[in-house]
């Protein structure tokens, strides 16, 4: 159960954001303002408490919260996100996660570097972190490198989960790993049709997205809904036949930014 999430509304700004693998147009910052309070009440349908930070202009990517931290029950633990320009959104985050986190933990930069050869500074974004109950998938990306993945393989088996890494790099297409998988519980994955073979993945139950809808990938299940981005009625009848209590979230204005649904919040 989740009891509460991080969001922060776009700033004036957010169009300055990056865009990787997108090229949708510019985004309108009224419509995304919208967009983002709709958001943010059904998190709140889902009984979560908000904790919602302020705008800000300085980093137009920070809306996307979940790039900057992976939250679990036991530990809370920083990134060092991928990009430059999104390194300075992590410090507002340790400070509103140090009232629900006696010790937050960090991963990312550069540790071991006892050699001459000079160590790769090691990175992540929270994007690329899939928690499936007391496993975690972790890409290997465009933002997420191999140190920085196992760097956060190690936290996390410090806390007693097992974790398994996902090179995505033959991926370019797919910014981050929760692009294209989600975990549902009940050991049921949702997966792009480009991941579903993968055999990281074969011991879970599969719930298959079609090409066209691919962008609602990306959906979260907060205790007894999934969120799930609008316009994609076939995979939301599907959630529905499972059983699950959906929310669509128009998203359009994100998606312009590269941005999934799940990034919009952090939950724990
Ligand atoms: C970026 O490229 O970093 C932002 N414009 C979008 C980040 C989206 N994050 C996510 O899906 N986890």
């Amino acid at each position: 159960m989740f009891t509460r999430a991080i969001v922060r509304p776009p700033s004036e700004n957010f169009a300055d954001g990056l865009t990787t693998s997108v090229n949708l147009g510019r985004p309108d910052f009224a419509m995304a303002l919208t967009q983002h309070e709709a958001y943010c009440r059904a998190l709140e349908t889902c009984d979560l408490r908000l904790v919602r930070l302020e705008a800000d202009e300085e980093y137009p990517d920070a809306t996307f919260v979940e790039d900057t931290a992976v939250l679990t029950e036991k530990a809370a633990i920083l990134t060092l996100p991928g990009e430059q320009s999104r390194r300075g959104e992590v410090g507002s985050i340790e400070k509103a996660l140090a009232e629900f986190y006696p010790d937050i933990t960090r991963v990312g930069g550069r540790s071991g570097d006892t050699s001459e050869k000079p160590v790769e500074t090691a990175t992540l974004d929270g994007g690329d972190v899939c928690e499936a109950g007391e496993h975690f998938f972790i890409g290997v990306s465009a933002r997420t490198n191999r140190s920085g993945a196992e760097q956060l393989a190690r936290v996390v088996g410090e806390f007693g989960y097992t974790s398994s890494l996902v090179d995505m790099r033959a991926s370019p297409r797919i910014l981050h790993l929760k692009s294209g998988i989600a975990y549902l519980d009940d050991n049921r994955l949702v997966l792009i049709d480009e991941l579903a073979e993968r055999q990281e993945f074969s011991e879970y139950e599969h719930v298959r997205i079609t090409a066209r809808e691919e962008y609602a990938a990306n959906c979260v299940r907060v205790n007894e809904h999934v969120l799930v981005a609008a316009g994609h009625p076939n995979f939301e009848g599907t959630l529905r036949r499972l059983g699950y209590r959906t929310i669509a979230i128009e998203m359009s204005e994100f998606q312009k930014m590269d941005g999934g649904l799940s990034c919009l919040s952090l939950r724990f």
